[in-house]
């Protein structure tokens, strides 16, 4: 491997460039690399002022995070950015691209900082359980001041150059090119100037306008259940309360305790499961076809944001419905969606104007088409004629996907000359913000067919999936397994308010029911007439109740709850629920937080496992993408299998077995739940 950092002269301007490909990540020979450099700019008399410059793409993109849990080893971090600011002569970093974490604090160790427009800053380290572990928090409150520095390393958020002069993080934006040129033109100005080594550590922050434990109140408020924010920010004060040298140590005790959390390790393997997931070793030389222009068939909820999220990544639509009305009215939605993109900052309005939009009746009009996704009715009847006529219209080598969230999508082949070309792409309301796509494989779907649908995901910026048929893929299968276990609780005499708070603290973004009131009942009613009796799972009386009043949800105004000034409990549906239970013969009990967590968590873990024990889910980590970006898991848990390696696998079968004595039909142990508890192996040792 060549030396990952260079050493180079240009006239009395030295320039060190970091050069580590993909990202210039500051693994241990970039840090040593880095030390050697700045001794050698040190000694070298003629250089007068170092420009420091990253290589590729961007400047710094971190630490090495593929290091962390590994031993550390020498140089650290704290220790290189040290070295570079107590150099005699002054250091200017040119940043363009990325400065993040490791990477904006080497930046904030040099003594002059300048951008290139377009370059994003941050301390991105709260989001993987971390805090700014080498000066972060010392030295952005020394040159932004307390307020802009505590925002920046508790949200996590970069800023633009813009926004990092005005806080006074860098000190000139260069409005284009390269930042090498950037950089000598700023140290010849430098230079000329007289401009001495300007320590950031010898500067003072300006005081912080709420005190720490207001901070540390509203951090807890803000991210419920997390640390990385609240350790982040107590380091952050130390600019304040402790002279420098103290505040570093101060710092990396508390980063010390975050490397050691289990929600470090879930944050990390969050990071990268969202690139793993989606890139199959089995793909790997696979050619995907073409996907120039693609078709939707349906311009209801589902068509529409499938056809706005194809539109925002650049890609022409042509979507059918079934009447000049319906397709008029599929384009106002559609346009609707995108001017709420541009309003967003998602979309520019250049690419709004080139928005590339064809409504229609005709399905000739998709006879070019390279993809055509269908979104209709979920009806095995309206499939299988939609996918007749495509059949019959669409050009050799084209694609026909479904969206359907449960249908047989052999059965839906099996209609068509050409099943080696279809396959199912569900994706997840709204289709043009949630980030999940489960790429559905059925048995003939041809390599490339399914290596397009990963294509597809990575140009509409999804978290691809692969997933096998089943009534309800990954997703939805598991869902209704541990909505059955919500049910039976609320049964047992919890109530669903109760189970929805004490989930929602456990860290969901909501709890189960009010994700049924969100999605609508009628949803769920009509998924459990089509699935019919299924062993040991009670039926919700009280929700088909609920149907037969319509209250479904937030759409009528009240299901579980009323929406009035937000979502109000309502003694009405615990009326309901007790008589539901009375003529059962049950006797409510109480059900504590923990045993609400442990029965929803088990069932969720039980049916994952079955769900990757039968291959519909290749790996463990497919199952915790799927829960993480399409289910509103918290991420600082890692998904499913994460949160059961690090409970103890053989402990979640002990919880299975506990309830299996009231109901051992419902509460069957899946057969890799016992095989990895005997061998001790984890679900993340599958995932290598
Ligand atoms: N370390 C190791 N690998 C990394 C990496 C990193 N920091 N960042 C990216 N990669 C890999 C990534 O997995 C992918 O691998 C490849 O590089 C290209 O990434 C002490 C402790 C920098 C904006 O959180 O946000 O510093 O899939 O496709 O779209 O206080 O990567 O090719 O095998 O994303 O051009 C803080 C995380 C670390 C930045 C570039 N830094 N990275 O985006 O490329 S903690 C971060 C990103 C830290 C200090 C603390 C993005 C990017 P593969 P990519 P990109």
């Amino acid at each position: 491997m060549t030396h990952p950092v260079h050493y180079e002269t240009d006239g009395s301007i030295a320039v060190i460039t970091v050069d580590n490909p993909p990202v210039n990540a500051l693994g241990h020979a970039v840090r040593a690399g880095l030390v050697d450099a700045f001794d050698r700019f040190e000694e070298d008399g003629a250089a007068k002022i170092a420009v420091l410059v990253g290589a590729g793409r961007l400047f710094i993109g971190g630490a090495d995070i593929s290091e962390f849990g590994k031993p550390r080893r020498e140089p650290h971090l704290p220790d290189v950015i040290a070295r570079i600011e107590r150099s005699t002569k002054p250091v200017v970093a040119a940043i363009h691209g990325a400065a993040l974490g490791g990477g904006l604090e080497v930046a904030l160790g040099c003594h002059y900082r300048v951008a290139v427009a377009g370059a994003k800053l941050g301390l991105p380290e709260v989001t993987l359980g971390l805090l700014p572990g080498a000066g972060g928090t010392q030295r952005l409150p020394r040159l932004a001041g307390m307020d802009a520095a505590l925002d920046m390393i508790t949200g996590g958020k970069p800023v633009t150059p813009e926004i990092a002069a005005e806080y006074g993080l860098i000190d000139r934006i260069a409005p284009d090119g390269e930042a090498r040129a950037a950089g000598l033109t700023y140290a010849q100005e430098l230079l000329a100037e007289g401009a001495t080594a300007r320590p950031t550590s010898n500067l003072t922050a300006a005081p912080a306008t709420k005190d720490a434990a207001t901070w540390d109140q509203l951090l807890e408020a803000r991210h419920p259940g997390q640390i990385s924010q609240r350790r982040a920010a107590e380091a952050a004060f130390g600019a304040t309360a402790l002279p420098f040298d103290e505040g570093l140590t101060q710092e990396r005790r508390l980063f010390d305790t975050l490397m050691e959390s289990p929600q470090r390790e879930a944050l990390i393997h969050a990071f990268f499961l969202e690139k793993r997931v989606s890139s199959l070793p089995e793909l790997k030389d696979v050619e995907p076809r073409p996907l120039d222009t693609v078709g939707i068939i349906g311009g209801g909820t589902m068509g529409s944001g499938i056809a706005t999220a194809c539109i925002l990544a650049g890609i022409p639509v042509t979507l059918v419905e079934t009447t000049p009305e319906a397709a008029e009215k599929a384009h106002a939605t559609i346009s609707k969606n995108l001017d709420g993109a541009v309003a967003r900052g998602k979309m520019s309005a250049e690419a709004r104007a080139r928005a590339d939009l064809t409504t229609t009746t005709e399905y000739q009009a998709l006879s070019q088409a390279d993809l055509v996704i269908e979104a209709v009715f979920e009806s095995m009847n309206v499939k299988r004629q939609v996918f007749g006529q495509l059949d019959a219209v669409m050009k050799d080598g084209a694609i026909l996907a479904t969206n359907t969230s449960y249908l047989d999508i052999n059965e839906i082949a099996a209609t068509t000359s050409r099943p080696a070309d279809v396959l199912g792409l569900h994706f997840f309301s709204p289709a043009h913000v949630m980030r999940l796509l489960e790429v559905v494989v059925a048995d003939n779907t041809a390599p490339d067919v399914v290596a397009t649908g990963f294509a597809l995901g990575k140009r509409l910026k999804k978290v691809a999936v692969r997933a096998g048929v089943c009534d309800g893929f990954i997703g939805n299968r598991i869902l209704s397994h541990y909505r059955a276990a919500a049910n039976e609780m609320i049964l047992q005499g919890a109530s669903p308010y109760q189970i929805d708070a004490a989930l929602e603290r456990f860290g969901f973004a909501m709890g189960p029911y009010k994700v049924a009131d969100l999605a609508g009942l009628d949803i769920g009613h009509a998924t459990r007439k089509r699935q019919g009796p299924r062993p040991g799972v009670v039926n919700p009386d009280w929700d088909d109740r609920l149907n037969e009043m319509g209250r479904l949800g937030r759409k009528t105004g009240r299901g579980y709850y009323v929406y009035e000034d937000g979502a109000q409990e309502d003694p009405e549906v615990l009326a309901i629920i007790d008589e539901v239970r009375a003529k059962h013969g049950i006797t409510p009990r109480d059900i504590g937080d923990d045993e609400i967590c442990n029965r929803y968590m088990a069932a969720m873990v039980n049916e994952a496992a079955r769900v990757v024990g039968e291959g519909i889910a290749k790996r463990p980590m497919d199952v915790d993408a799927v829960l993480l970006f399409g289910y509103g898991f918290p991420r600082w848990r890692g998904g499913p299998m994460m949160y059961a390696d690090q409970t103890g696998i053989g402990t979640i079968r002990d919880r299975i077995r506990t309830y299996a004595e009231a109901n051992p039909e419902f509460w069957r142990t899946a057969p890799l739940i016992d095989e990895l508890s005997e061998t001790g192996r984890t679900f993340g040792e599958m995932n290598q």
